[in-house]
């Protein structure tokens, strides 16, 4: 299915990603299906993504592949989500720093070229490091990433306040806590066990979780994700006051909390800890955040905590067997 730009489209980029296919879900139920072009390197695993609306392959390394989808679609709205997360970065250092900065530069100079209005780009809690205080972490604070991933977003929301500052660019950003949602899986992050551990569940199967069980971080479910996302690109932009990102927050719970949170749905589910590399990276991560800057910015406050998010969860991949992942034999 292909659009031209009728000056209402929005571009997704990274329209397959666990964030991107649930956004470009809800832009299109909000916009028109037509309206929102999803774009990602590779193909849709998930079918809906081309059959609903229209769909580029796109590799936003390529900037003269990425100025002609701008000058087919003329987009009005720009979502640039492609990015290699916290893990993965750290196995693939080089290429995670090239792909989330020269990524991004490529969308903000192709969005001054053409004139894009809005910009969003998310950023993460990953900024923060081992100094920062990380309880009720401030919106200004201490901030030493030790990840590739975490110092590729906190250079990436300098870039995205000098580009508003020197070029007018409607930029918007939120600092995501761990993103939990039924409908797609994560892609690489250290906050990936809280989708699996989930999907074990439902499949009956036992989970072994690769952080201690007193790991706190915080967290968020989907749909409150996806609201905050569209509260600040709706806000007038005079109520957005921070151009680097914001903090972004909605629970906090380690995995022995949401191990228990299952268990009062599935008494006999059982989980083990086999702690890897992405503890230390958990470790050096905030286990609270103040984003008291959004809720007076532009009035956030989100919905779900671990008892509703849990019972969510659990209903839909139990309902919804087309959303349960496929376990491997060696998860099983
Ligand atoms: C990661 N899910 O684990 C991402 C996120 C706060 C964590 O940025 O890398």
């Amino acid at each position: 299915m292909s659009t031209t730009g009728t000056g209402d489209t929005i571009l997704v980029i990274g329209a397959g990603g666990q964030l991107g296919f649930e956004l470009t879900h809800e832009l299109r139920q909000l916009y028109g299906a037509s309206n929102v072009v999803a774009a990602d390197v590779r193909l849709p695993k998930h079918p809906e993504l081309a059959d609903a609306g229209p769909f580029v392959q796109l590799d936003v390394l390529d900037k003269a592949g990425l100025g002609a989808v701008m000058q087919r679609y003329k987009p009005k709205q720009v979502y640039h989500l492609a990015a290699l997360l916290s893990a993965t970065a750290e196995k693939n250092p080089k290429f995670g720093w090239e792909l989330n900065m020269d990524g991004l530069f490529n969308v903000l100079d192709a969005a001054v070229e053409h004139g894009t209005g809005r910009i969003y780009w998310p950023s993460s809690i990953a900024v923060f490091g081992p100094n920062t205080p990380r309880d009720n972490t401030p919106q200004y604070t201490v901030m030493d990433p030790g990840t590739i991933y975490g110092i590729s977003k906190q250079a990436g929301e300098l870039w995205l306040d000098w580009y508003y500052r020197k070029h007018g660019l409607d930029v918007r950003s939120l600092r995501y806590p761990g993103l939990i949602g039924y409908k797609s899986l994560p892609g690489g992050g250290t906050t990936d066990y809280a989708v699996d551990i989930y999907h074990h569940a439902v499949h009956g199967l036992p989970y072994q979780c690769f952080l201690q069980e007193d790991t706190y971080l915080p967290m968020m479910y989907m749909p409150d994700a996806l609201k905050a996302t569209l509260d600040l690109m709706h806000a007038p932009a005079e109520q957005i006051k921070i151009r680097t990102s914001y903090n972004l927050g909605a629970m906090s719970f380690s995995p022995r909390e949401i191990t228990q949170s299952i268990q009062q749905h599935i008494p006999d589910f059982e989980v083990t800890y086999q702690p890897d590399s992405r503890q230390q990276i958990a470790d050096s991560w905030p286990k609270s955040i103040d984003d008291s800057r959004a809720r007076q910015d532009w009035g956030w406050t989100p919905q779900f905590d671990l008892g509703a998010m849990t019972a969510d969860m659990l209903k839909h991949l139990q309902e919804e067997p087309q959303y349960l992942a496929p376990l491997t034999a060696e998860a099983k």
